[in-house]
């Protein structure tokens, strides 16, 4: 075993001690929410965005954080630099706390706070980002906002684990999700754009996460002189593009090849995706919070 460091409640701990309750509420009912956060380089990649949506699905959630966003930035940072990181996965997570087996939040008195930071590569394998990715549309629709909105980044998962199992069964690399109306969402854990005439396009988000990577692509493409624009997509659409790829932290962005047994364009990466890879690639080596300012260095 590794010996991380993990923020549990107020102290770093080893990471074979930092254990929670079988009685919080987190574990019982997966009600909490989470943040997958990237570091590159000695900087934290879009960390204020990262936080600005914890604290937002904590409020969606009627969750009260014990830590100030503030506060809780420089325990993300501390966190990297207890384990001496540069480059670095980091996960705060909030749960409700240890309860009784009603799932009632009142019965939780304590939030339970924990931030996870540790080395972590790209989602896929290497191959992948040169090769390209081949998914598959799964029977799991994403969930609709008028039952629990996508844009809570909640401790239950389920909807995009049910999505992943089918991907795995299919033998497939990713999942593509569609909404409850037939439209493409997002897949289990990143989200979905497709080009098409140089036209860079991806759903709405409000069936889907609205992904801090969806962002720093759109940006970046901007950027780069390539319109942008959120539109609903179709199954038919995706077959029809030129190109497809998918953004995310952990998967940052990886381009697909093939959905449903259609090859997307020549069945090669694309052009513009390439492209984007790359300027997304310098952004995230040259923006950031850093993790050990200045004068920590010199001192
Ligand atoms: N959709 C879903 C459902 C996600 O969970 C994204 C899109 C991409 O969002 P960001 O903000 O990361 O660009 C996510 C993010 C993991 C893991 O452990 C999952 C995510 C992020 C980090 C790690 O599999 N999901």
């Amino acid at each position: 075993m590794s010996d991380y460091q993990v923020f549990l409640n107020g102290e770093f701990v080893p990471e074979d001690e930092a254990k929670i309750s079988v009685f919080d509420h987190g574990f019982l009912y997966g009600d909490g929410c989470f943040e997958g956060i990237r570091a590159y380089e000695g900087n934290v990649f879009k960390l204020d965005e990262h936080l600005d949506r914890f604290y937002t699905s904590a409020k969606a959630l009627d969750l009260t954080p014990p830590y100030e966003q503030a506060e809780m930035k420089d325990l993300v940072l501390e966190a990297c630099r207890v384990n001496e990181l540069e480059d670095a996965y980091i996960r705060p997570i909030y749960s409700r706390g240890v309860g009784d087996l009603g799932l009632d939040p009142r019965k939780c008195d304590e939030v339970t706070t924990v931030i996870i930071a540790r080395e972590f590569p790209r989602l896929y394998g290497p191959e992948l980002y040169e090769e390209g990715l081949s998914i598959a549309t799964v029977s799991t629709r994403r969930n609709p906002p008028e039952c629990l909105s996508p844009n809570i980044k909640s401790m239950n998962y389920l909807n995009n684990i049910l999505g992943k199992i089918e991907a795995n069964q299919l033998g497939v690399d990713e999942g593509l999700m569609l909404d409850t109306k037939g439209f493409v969402s997002e897949a289990t854990a990143d989200n979905f754009f497709i080009v098409d005439d140089g036209e860079v396009v991806t759903p709405p988000y409000h069936n889907s996460l609205r992904g801090i990577t969806r962002q720093s692509a759109m940006d970046v493409a901007e950027r780069e002189g390539l319109p942008v624009t959120e539109k609903p997509i179709t199954q038919f659409d995706v077959y029809a593009a030129d190109e497809a790829f998918m953004t995310g932290t952990a998967a940052e962005i990886a381009p697909i090849v093939e959905v449903d047994g259609r090859e997307i364009g020549d069945g090669n990466p694309g052009e513009i995706t390439k492209q984007l890879m790359d300027a997304f690639e310098k952004v995230t080596r040259t923006e950031g919070t850093p993790i050990y300012p200045k004068e920590t260095v010199e001192a």
